[in-house]
């Protein structure tokens, strides 16, 4: 993943997402403004050696800090908590959220120098996310 550390991702296009909010029990006024902003993506890392993956738009600015197969508590932008684990496979990072009130969700990155393809998957809705380089 070291390529892609420092490296600023803007959502270019987006499929399904009201869906996807929609399945995770997401009310209308946030999904309303879920669909209108285009946050802009960063992977860092901290001092301690954990990425940092953070998401700053005009709605919610947010990030989380992790160790790969390691599960942390994570509040999700729309205010879920969940307990999360990212692995990594390749190029990219397999986030899973787990919650006792909500349906399990998938949110796939796939880094590449030209894009960054989010696949968030909940039950059987599929949102695909293209983010790309902010220069
Ligand atoms: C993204 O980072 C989307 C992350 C999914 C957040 C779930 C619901 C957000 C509600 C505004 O592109």
């Amino acid at each position: 993943m070291e390529a892609f550390i420092n490296k600023k991702y803007k959502l270019s296009s987006s499929e399904k997402f009201d869906e996807y909010m929609k399945a995770l029990g997401v009310g209308m006024m946030t999904r309303k403004l879920g669909n209108t902003v285009s946050p802009v993506v960063e992977l860092t890392k901290s001092d301690d050696g954990k990425f940092v993956l953070s998401s700053n738009s005009t709605f919610k600015n947010s990030s989380i800090a992790f160790k790969l197969n390691e599960e942390f508590d994570e509040e999700t932008p729309d205010g879920r908590k969940v307990k999360s684990t990212i692995i990594q496979d390749g190029n990219k990072l397999v986030h899973t959220q787990k919650c006792d009130k909500h349906n399990d969700t998938t949110i796939v990155r796939e880094f590449e120098p030209e894009q960054l393809k989010m696949v968030l998957t909940v039950d059987d809705i599929t949102c695909t996310r293209i983010y790309k380089p902010v220069q």
